[in-house]
């Protein structure tokens, strides 16, 4: 299994510079000014794991989107603004073209009939190095409906990459999201 994984790598040409894009490891290999969190109760909290419906007593079940490592980045959105909830910083070659890539699903049930729906879906912001790389990434309300996201950046004269995702939204009313397959990979010349 580890040599067919290895294979389609080096047939792909690309690797992800992120250590736990995945989430497989769990909690390691990132840092967030989140509190980590058993249960997703409180505002600006997040957990690892394969479904929010484990930590969350109120939230939807929702599925990995590619159904390998199950594991998955589960965040209750903060109501404070410019608070990352995900960080890790890489290595980069100046002057070269990066792609990060990133899937994001909402989870959370609409509070005034109980539909699997988010009345305010999380909207995620990706900056390095302190700026914003791309438009905002619009989470989808339906519980489960994953989209992926792009961005390109430039390195430039940069020799590492500080990448930071926030939540653009503040709303402490659903607000609840997944994020999982997180991959920052050189884009060849
Ligand atoms: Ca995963």
């Amino acid at each position: 299994m580890i040599c067919t994984t290895m294979a389609l790598l080096v047939l792909s040409g690309e690797r992800n510079l992120l250590v736990n894009g995945d989430f497989r490891h769990g909690t390691r290999g990132f840092s967030s000014s989140y509190g980590l969190s058993t249960d997703l109760l409180g505002d600006g909290t997040y957990a690892v794991a394969k479904d929010p419906k484990l930590k969350h007593h109120g939230a939807c079940s929702i599925q990995d989107p590619k159904q390998g490592n199950r594991n998955m980045l589960l965040v209750n959105g903060s109501a404070t603004a410019n608070l990352c909830f995900w960080t890790e910083t890489v290595r980069v070659q100046p002057n070269h073209s990066y792609e990060f890539r990133i899937s994001a699903a909402s989870w959370s049930k609409d509070p005034t009939n109980g539909a699997p729906r988010d009345p305010s879906p999380g909207r995620i912001l990706l900056r390095i190095n302190g700026h914003p790389v791309a438009p905002v990434f619009e989470l989808k309300p339906g519980a489960g409906d994953w989209v992926h996201f792009v961005a390109r950046w430039t390195s430039g004269a940069e020799t590492e990459a500080r990448i930071r995702l926030y939540d653009d939204n503040t709303n402490i009313i659903g607000n609840d999201f997944a994020v999982d397959d997180l991959a920052f990979v050189l884009v060849p010349h």
